[in-house]
């Protein structure tokens, strides 16, 4: 059943009390809260608009290789895995991310661990937070890939703004889906594409992100709320449900309105990198910009991180 546009502002505020107490704190959450009250040719209209007025790139000629990339990731809702990023960059990523201590946002009260430690088996996952992730080494090269910012500005219609960057860990021997680890949509922006790096190798065993091919593009449980794997194939059909492995450093883009998850690992700790692309900021990322613009990076693209 399509919920009424009451219960979809409902979504992320009960009352309209709080969604202008909301709007006062951080004006950010003004579009964040109300996006529940747009269905997907809403967006897909806004978007649009937003994408017409917004920054473009001069002389702007994405390659072939760039455009299919696109229409990839529009037609089914993600790209094909691309071939990993040079191994001494991933090298350097990892061991950065291994030395740096990380946390359950679930449970701040157990504070920061190393990443192979995870105080509780009750931990699914472990986090850094955005600034963290920012200032691992080749980061800002990660986040600025020529090929994927032209695939973006492409799909949107001008420049993208990179938004809520992270990294985690996905622990196995876990027996309960947490978080991620249910089919969900994300609603952060009115179009928003992630950019997924595994940084560690994922095969079936190692909680491969999962993808409902398609789904982006379908009114079916249009809502932000997590999904079981059973009302998923039931709406879909278990043959649109794709699991995606790759070696470490492999990357792929996908349009995360579609509904995806996180497989629970089998034997194996996964780390995953996620850069997300919108056309707004959302409440995610910092309200300030954290570090120094070191020469290079588009300041209208990194204007969230970078000053
Ligand atoms: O762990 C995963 O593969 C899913 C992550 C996810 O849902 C997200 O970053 O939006
Ligand atoms: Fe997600």
């Amino acid at each position: 059943m399509t919920p009424t546009f009451s219960e979809r502002l409902r979504t992320r505020v009960p009352s309209l009390k709080r969604l202008s107490e909301r709007a006062r704190e951080d004006k950010r959450h003004i579009a964040y809260d109300l996006l529940p009250t747009l269905g997907l040719p809403q967006r897909g209209g806004v978007a649009a608009l937003i994408g017409a007025l917004k920054p473009k790139t001069h002389d702007f000629a994405p390659s072939d290789q760039t455009r299919a990339l696109c229409h990839t990731l529009q037609q089914d809702g993600l790209t094909p895995v691309q071939p990993a990023i040079p191994a001494d960059v991933l090298k350097d990523v990892v061991d950065y991310f291994k030395a740096t201590p990380c946390h359950d946002p679930f449970r701040p009260q157990v504070g920061k661990f190393g990443w192979d430690t995870p105080p509780a088996d009750e931990i699914n996952m472990a986090y850094y937070t955005a600034e963290e992730t920012l200032r691992a080494p080749h980061m800002l090269d990660l986040m600025n890939r020529p090929d994927v910012l032209d695939a973006m500005e492409l799909h949107l219609g001008c420049k993208p703004v990179v938004d809520n960057i992270g990294a985690f860990w996905s622990y196995p021997q876990r027996h309960t889906a947490k978080g991620v680890q249910r089919f969900h949509r994300d609603y952060d922006c009115v179009q928003n594409i992630k950019l997924f790096y595994y940084l560690t190798e994922v095969d079936d065993d190692a909680g491969p992100h999962m993808f409902v091919r398609g789904s982006h593009h379908d009114r079916i449980l249009e809502t932000g709320k997590a999904q079981t794997d059973a009302a998923i194939t039931e709406a879909f059909g278990a043959d649109r449900i794709t699991a995606i492995t790759g070696p470490a450093g492999s990357w792929f883009l996908e349009d995360v309105y579609g509904f995806h998850k996180g497989q629970l690992p089998v034997n194996k700790p996964r780390l995953l990198l996620a850069i997300q692309y919108n056309l707004y900021a959302s409440p995610h990322c910092p309200k300030a910009p954290i570090m120094d613009n070191p020469g290079g990076c588009d300041p209208y693209i990194n204007r969230i991180f970078l000053r």
